[in-house]
């Protein structure tokens, strides 16, 4: 067995995490799990939440894409994503304001739950407006989180910003397009899109129904 086993399915957030695992460069086994099996005893065993993705590596399991980014960035120092002592601040800042206030705020907005004026003061992210306005201050300032020079941060902010962008649940900023311009011209991103797109074409006819 591999060091580091990625449990994912190609049409899920896992592919943040395959972005993340093309940059760090180790060797790493792939288990996919469909959708079918996801909530069965097996997969529950690697994250009783039942979802994906979640690496194991070595005896260790970690889930949530925050954390696998922060961990594998961790581990494999040699790959040069996580913080100098200088770019801690803005590194832990923003991951963890994308992995709390962006995502809720895209994903309630995207439902439809609005929260009144008056109750945005419960709401971590406050208004999704505010978030978007907070993002594009940040991102027309910088090229990237912790400045000019890429890190795992970029990983999950990025992706939490162009796979709400590609379904229209964010708005297409200036700065956020040029971010994604330049994510998108990574070699490793370029990689695991391409591993992604042909595993999905794979498990996809195996999803249609058969015909009686
Ligand atoms: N907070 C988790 C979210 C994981 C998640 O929601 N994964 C979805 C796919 S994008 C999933 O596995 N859904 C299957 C289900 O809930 O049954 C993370 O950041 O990793």
């Amino acid at each position: 067995m591999a060091d580091l086993i990625f449990y994912t399915n190609p049409q899920s957030r896992g592919r943040i995490i395959r972005w993340m695992l093309e940059e760090v460069g180790q060797p790493y086994e792939t288990e996919i799990i469909p959708y079918d099996q996801i909530k069965g005893e097996r997969y529950l065993a690697v994250n009783p939440m039942g979802k994906v993705p979640a690496i194991r590596h070595k005896d260790h399991v970690v889930t949530e894409c925050a954390a696998i980014c922060t961990y594998l960035a961790d581990v494999f120092p040699q790959a040069n994503l996580g913080p100098r002592a200088d770019e801690k601040a803005d590194y832990y800042r923003w991951l963890f304001y994308a992995a709390g206030p962006v995502e809720a705020a895209v994903s309630n907005q995207a439902m439809g739950w609005v929260p009144t004026p008056e109750r945005e003061r419960m709401f971590g992210y406050g208004n999704f407006d505010k978030v978007v306005s907070v993002l594009d201050e940040l991102l027309s300032l910088r090229d990237y989180v912790c400045g000019d020079r890429f890190t795992a941060a970029d990983v999950y902010l990025g992706s939490q910003i162009m796979f709400p962008m590609q379904f229209g649940m964010l708005p297409e900023k200036d700065s956020f397009v040029r971010y994604r311009d330049r994510l998108t011209s990574r070699e490793a991103y370029k990689r695991a899109t391409e591993i992604d797109d042909k595993a999905q074409a794979e498990i996809q006819p195996a999803q249609q129904p058969q015909p009686a």
